[in-house]
């Protein structure tokens, strides 16, 4: 057997961050979450370390701690998704709120104190809203930088472009040049951009399959999917909604699950068209080194044979 890897989870809830939250907390065996950062996004800062915590909660895992960081990006005022999520963030079940307390500090001390005293290459950053904590983090202290073992992402899109404009992703979009200083870090990073993650979708069967759990958090999870899915429905006309960001722990437990290239990644900073894109080489047709392995493809009933499987343990 081996030893579950150590992560940090840096998130905006949002439902499917619920989602890959729920996931690693019952996927003990393979991952280790020593810490969860919160920071702003899809709501506004003060609801994504409550909603950190109300999933905790509701996974019965209250000895997590749960820190909360940025309540901005690096240099543009902060653009949230309520259109997506509601206005909670986590709007679809009806979930009471937490008890937990928020830990004392900041989170992006938290990530450097955490990573300055655990060993070298033994904690691996789980980013699934804008990367503001980590770059601040890598900003703050570049020694922690050769410290990560490694990034796993969830941002960006290539062949599907944009979903929050016409060329970009949400969670690159918000804080791009906070982006840029991650991608550009050196770290491995892994990332699970709109590609893939539009490939898997929430059907009616699979929402079935999590309700049929018939746990309180079988239960939640299949009234939040509902509730994310209605805007993706309306907008994209699929058969459900994508769950972007349970593809990074996902891909924690079963990487064989997902296919993709290593490439180079550059972040657009300064276009007004085009911010936060992810210019990612897939036709190697640069010679810019590779700095990332950029997902694109998944097997979608896999994921979600583990993700249904493995929900039902809490
Ligand atoms: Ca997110």
């Amino acid at each position: 057997m081996t030893t579950p890897r150590k992560i940090i989870i840096d998130t905006d809830p949002g439902q499917d961050d619920a989602v890959a939250i729920l996931l690693a907390l019952a996927s003990p065996e393979e991952i280790e979450v020593i810490g969860i950062t919160a920071v702003a996004g899809n709501v506004p800062l003060p609801l994504t370390h409550k909603n950190a915590r109300i999933i905790c909660e509701l996974a019965g895992k209250t000895d997590i701690p749960v820190y909360a960081g940025c309540d901005r990006p690096l240099a543009h005022d902060l653009v949230t998704a309520e259109h997506v999520h509601g206005k909670t963030g986590l709007d679809g079940p009806n979930l009471p709120d937490p008890q937990m307390q928020l830990t004392d500090g900041h989170a992006v001390d938290y990530i450097i104190d955490t990573l300055r005293h655990e060993p070298s290459g033994t904690i691996t950053l789980c980013p699934i809203g804008p990367l503001t904590n980590i770059a601040t983090a890598f900003q703050k202290a570049p020694d922690i930088i050769e410290k990560v073992q490694e990034i796993i992402l969830m941002g960006g899109a290539y062949f599907e472009v944009g979903n929050i404009t016409p060329a970009a992703e949400f969670n690159i979009y918000v804080d791009p040049e906070a982006a840029d200083i991650v991608f550009k870090s050196g770290v491995p990073i892994v990332v699970m951009p709109l590609d893939v993650t539009h490939k898997v979708l929430v059907t009616k069967q699979r929402n079935d399959a999590f309700r049929n759990i018939g746990t309180p958090v079988g239960i939640a999870v299949a009234k939040m999917t509902e509730f994310f899915e209605r805007f993706d429905k309306e907008k994209y006309g699929s058969e459900g909604a994508p769950l972007h960001d349970p593809c990074v722990t996902a891909y924690l437990i079963k990487p064989d699950l997902f296919k993709g290239r290593h490439v180079n990644v550059e972040i657009e900073t300064n276009s007004d068209l085009t911010r936060g894109m992810t210019v990612a080489d897939w036709w190697d047709v640069t010679d810019r080194p590779a700095n990332a392995l950029f997902i694109g493809d998944v097997d979608a009933d896999g994921f979600f044979a583990l993700l249904t499987e493995r929900l039902a343990r809490l």
